[in-house]
């Protein structure tokens, strides 16, 4: 199968599967659709001698295209669901909780516990460590005006919200370094609002806490 997206966290193969299931669903829908109206075009061309069939109502088939529709949105909202509630449930033991600050225009993270802060500036973006395998719960807010934390990779996206903070879990499934970006329009350097995640395994990330605690 062609890959379309290949997330980089559980949570995001999640969302991933959700967009999949609504996709298949439109395409479907859409081939429906498309093979009755050329059916109709080509059954009931215009011919000198033939009208269609004529009437008035058919209760069966307005019965029909009422209750499908929805059962088909129905069985949508579903597949949110069952998708959506683990995507936002927070795990009671996260390996670690990093407080993510977004300000204009740039990110702080502090890992809770420890003394380590890591504080970008509009020229030079910050970088947030995870561990790969292990949930990592992020606390987001904002110092200042409205802005969203965003990893494609991560198939997720969260508003950070002056006076609020905003948990999730990120439980990344891929070893690599991925670009994040202020994903809400807040002031003339939201462009510059860039950052990265470096997940690496667990042994390189206990490594990487205990050097960065000394330095
Ligand atoms: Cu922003």
């Amino acid at each position: 199968m062609v890959t379309l997206f290949d997330p980089a966290t559980s949570q995001g193969s999640l969302m991933g599967s959700v967009w999949l299931i609504f996709a298949v669903t439109a395409l479907c829908i859409g081939a429906i659709v498309v093979g009755l109206i050329v059916f109709a075009l080509v059954r009931w061309r215009h011919r000198s001698d033939a009208l269609p069939p004529q009437f008035n109502e058919r209760t069966a088939l307005e019965i029909a295209y009422t209750v499908i529709p929805l059962m088909i949105v129905a069985a949508l909202f579903w597949v949110t669901l069952v998708h959506e509630a683990p995507v936002d449930a927070l795990t009671a033991h996260p390996v670690g909780i990093v407080d993510v600050t977004a300000f204009r225009w740039s990110w702080r993270f502090a890992y809770v516990g420890t003394q380590i802060q890591v504080a970008g500036t509009p020229q030079s973006s910050p970088q947030l460590v995870l561990p790969l395998g292990e949930t990592t719960e992020i606390d987001l807010t904002s110092a200042d005006v409205t802005h969203s934390f965003w990893v494609p990779r991560f198939l997720f996206k969260r508003d950070a919200i002056p006076g609020t903070i905003n948990r999730f879990d990120l439980t990344p499934t891929h070893v690599g370094t991925f670009d994040g970006k202020c994903a809400q329009f807040c002031g003339l350097d939201h462009a510059l609002m860039t950052f990265t995640v470096r997940v690496v395994t667990p042994d390189d990330y206990r490594r990487w806490l205990a050097s960065a605690a000394r330095s």
